[in-house]
C-alpha cells in the first residue's frame, strides 16, 4: 500500500493567516503570486554575472555543478528594494522569529523586542548533472536543540531562523526543485530524515517558498541536460544572534591583521562551526588578507560524506 505523503500547501499571498497556519502545521508552504515576472527577470539579470563568475565547490555542502551569488542584497538592487522588505515577509518573520521578553530594571518592568535580521541572502543555480544535497536543517548553524513537538504541536517561537526562496525559473523535479519533509519542523533532534519522506516543492515563477529553520529539506538533483535551476534565498535569524559590540566596523584591516590568532578568534574573525561568519565563502581573515582562492570547500571537515 502506498504511503500518502503530506503535500506542500500553496496559498495566495493575500491570505496571510492561512500562510501562517500552514507554517505552524507543516513548517513550510508555497506563497502564490509573491512577486511578478518583470521583477524576477530583473533579479536574474543582476545575478547572472556573479553566477557565471562563481567557481565549482569542492566538498559536500554543494555539488560542483552549483553556482552561487553571495551578498545578494548588496549586489541586487531589486532584491534589496522589493523582496527583503516585502511587508508579507516582515509579517511572517515578526510572527516566527522576533523575540520579546520582559524583565525588571530596578523595580520597573521593561519589555523589549528584538526584530529578525537577514542572516544570509544568496542565489543558488543548480546546473545539469548535479546530485541532490543531503537533507538538512538550516538552523544547524545556530545549534538548536530540537525538542520532539509531534505530540504537543508546534510552539511558535521555537525556531530561531527561517527562510524564503524565490525561483528565477520554473522549478521541477527534473531540474532540482527543493525537496522537503513537511512537518519535520516538530521532530526531535534524534529523528533521522529519510529521502522517501521528502516531497518536491515545484514552483512557478512568481511563487515563493517559505520554511522554518528546523524543517528538513535539500536542493534536488538536476537530471536535465541543459536547464539551470535558479533560486534566490533569504534567510532571517533572531536579531540578537550577533556580537553586542561590533568590532568589524571599528577596527581597521591592518589592526585586525596585527592581532594574535587567538585574539582574532575571540573577536569573531574565525568562523563559528559549521558555517557562520563567512565572506563570499572565504574565512574573514582570508578576505582581509585579500587571498586569491582557486577553490571553495566546506568549512567544517566533519560535514564530509563518510
Ligand atoms: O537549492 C536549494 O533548493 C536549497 C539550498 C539549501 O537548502 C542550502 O544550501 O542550505
Ligand atoms: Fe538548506
Amino acid at each position: 500500500m502506498a504511503i500518502e505523503l503530506p503535500q506542500v500547501q500553496r496559498i495566495d499571498r493575500s491570505d496571510e493567516s492561512a500562510i501562517i497556519q500552514a507554517i505552524i502545521r507543516d513548517g513550510c508552504c508555497i506563497i502564490k503570486n509573491f512577486t511578478d515576472v518583470d521583477t524576477v527577470n530583473k533579479v536574474n539579470e543582476e545575478t547572472r554575472p556573479y553566477l557565471e563568475a562563481d567557481k565549482p565547490w569542492k566538498g559536500d555542502l554543494f555539488p560542483p555543478e552549483t553556482r552561487r551569488c553571495t551578498n545578494l542584497v548588496g549586489r541586487s538592487k531589486t532584491v534589496r528594494d522589493k523582496w527583503i522588505v516585502d511587508p508579507l515577509i516582515r509579517k511572517i518573520t515578526s510572527t516566527f522569529i522576533d523575540k520579546t521578553t520582559s524583565n525588571y530594571y530596578g523595580e520597573t518592568k521593561h519589555t523589549y523586542t528584538s526584530e529578525a535580521i537577514l542572516s544570509i541572502a544568496m542565489t543558488f543555480d543548480i546546473g545539469p548533472g548535479a546530485k541532490a544535497q543531503r537533507l538538512h536543517r538550516d538552523d544547524k548553524n545556530f545549534h538548536v536543540d530540537h525538542e520532539d513537538q509531534t505530540k504537543t504541536g508546534y510552539r511558535v517561537g521555537s525556531d530561531v531562523m527561517m527562510n524564503f526562496m524565490v525561483p528565477g525559473v520554473k522549478t521541477t523535479f527534473e531540474n532540482g526543485a527543493t525537496l522537503a519533509i513537511p512537518s519535520s519542523h516538530v521532530w526531535g533532534s534524534d529523528r533521522v530524515p529519510k529521502v522517501e519522506e521528502a516531497v518536491c516543492a515545484e514552483m512557478d515563477v512568481t511563487d515563493c517558498w517559505v520554511m522554518l529553520g528546523g524543517l528538513y529539506h535539500a536542493g534536488g538533483a538536476n537530471i536535465t541536460q541543459d536547464e539551470h535551476r535558479i533560486l534566490n534565498g533569504f534567510f532571517f535569524c533572531r536579531g540578537f544572534y550577533r556580537q553586542e559590540e561590533n568590532p568589524y566596523l571599528c577596527n581597521s584591516t591592518a589592526d585586525v591583521l596585527s592581532w594574535s590568532p587567538e585574539v582574532q578568534r575571540i573577536m569573531g574573525y574565525e568562523l563559528s562551526s559549521p558555517n557562520i561568519g563567512f565572506v563570499h565563502f572565504k574565512k574573514p581573515l582570508q578576505h582581509l588578507r585579500g587571498d586569491d582562492m582557486d577553490e571553495f570547500g566546506d568549512f567544517d571537515a566533519s560535514q564530509e560524506a563518510k
